[in-house]
């Protein structure tokens, strides 16, 4: 929508240390609309506090979330950077969306439903309205497309469902956005219980993968992932282990799941985990190494942020704006 080049938004939370999960099912897939559309990359740290966390560490994990977009390959010239809190107008959108947002549908997000059930002692209505925050998150950017791993593709929906109805009463206000969802990689499972997604929140480290484990980590980890009582590599109903470490190989090799049948043909579950370990730890090694370097330069990750920010702001509050007109907001003198 803006200058008729297509927009691209997605956000990652600052809420802990990144997983293969979060690499294979989104920010892998964002480089790959760097080209075509007009690409805005959050860092949501205004999401993240839904849950308690204590400060030092979360503005640690921002720079370092920041930082490992560009380490997956986000270049800052050509792509949008920066941290929602920098950005006012996100939460400005969000308490007007509130508004035409139901408490019915907030009930049914399962997010809500399984972060409630985890956190009992802090059920806090931040938790409960997080998907208004992340409408107007993405609807301030007029976007088109949102690639996120299929954990989101609920959120996406209840925000296509507030944008029809914000413009069935305000007509043309808002982009009715697509979630996209990559065939291979969109849910990444635990390695400690499969039938779990990997979750970068889980108290297991054995069961989750970080994107910056070192290679010794990766392959030990994989070696040690849960499987089954069988010995033939082979994708079926009921291999929930086998199945997600074939669908972890098949993202990193680009292979099928019948060409690795075969070349795994005759050998044991041993072998295939030493193959996943290798190819994980072979494709993340100049990721960690990127991630290094930039976050030995905090100055220029300041400089990026603020870019980023600068940028961002200028669109939201071009469409903030003509909501608050549409709504009969009084435009300040
Ligand atoms: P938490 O587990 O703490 O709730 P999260 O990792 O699910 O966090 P985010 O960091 O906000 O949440 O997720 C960033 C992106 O990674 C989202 O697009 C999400 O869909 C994707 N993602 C997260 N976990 C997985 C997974 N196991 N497989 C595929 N994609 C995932
Ligand atoms: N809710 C997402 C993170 C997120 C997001 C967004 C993703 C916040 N705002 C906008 C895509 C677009 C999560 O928990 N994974």
């Amino acid at each position: 929508m803006l200058n008729d080049q297509k927009v691209c938004f997605s956000g990652v939370q600052p809420s802990g240390n990144l997983t293969i999960g979060n690499y294979l099912g989104a920010l892998r897939n964002f480089s790959a609309y760097s080209e075509a559309y007009k690409c805005f990359y959050c860092v949501v740290d205004e999401h993240a506090i839904t849950v308690r966390q204590e400060p030092a560490e979360l503005r640690r994990r921002t720079f370092e979330t920041l930082a490992l977009y560009i380490a997956c390959g986000l270049d800052p010239d050509k792509n949008t950077l920066y941290v929602q809190s920098h950005v006012p107008a996100h939460a400005e959108l969000a308490w007007i969306l509130n508004c035409f947002t139901m408490f019915g549908e907030l009930s049914r997000m399962t997010q809500f439903k399984d972060k409630s059930a985890r956190h009992a002692d802090n059920i806090n209505a931040g938790l409960f309205t997080y998907p208004v925050l992340m409408a107007s998150d993405i609807l301030l950017y007029q976007t088109d497309v949102v690639p996120v791993g299929v954990d989101q593709k609920q959120h996406v929906e209840l925000c296509r469902d507030v944008a029809e109805r914000f413009n069935q009463v305000f007509p043309g206000t808002f982009t009715v956005p697509q979630p996209m969802i990559a065939e291979n990689g969109k849910k990444i499972m635990s390695l400690a219980e499969p039938a779990k997604k990997m979750s970068k929140s889980d108290e297991n480290p054995n069961a989750v993968v970080y994107i910056l484990d070192d290679r010794d980590t990766i392959i030990r980890k994989f070696r040690r992932a849960v499987t089954d009582s069988d010995t033939v590599v082979r994708f079926a109903e009921g291999k929930d282990g086998i199945n997600n470490l074939m669908t972890i190989y098949a993202c990193f090799t680009g292979k099928t799941m019948e060409e690795i049948e075969r070349e795994f043909a005759g050998k044991g579950y041993g072998d295939f985990k030493a193959a996943v370990g290798e190819v994980t730890a072979d494709a993340l090694t100049p990721v960690r190494t990127r991630f290094g370097e930039l976050l030995a330069d905090k100055a220029y990750l300041e400089a990026q942020m603020k870019k980023g920010a600068d940028e961002a702001a200028y669109v939201a509050r071009r469409t903030l704006s003509k909501v608050q007109k549409k709504l009969g907001f009084v435009p300040r003198a």
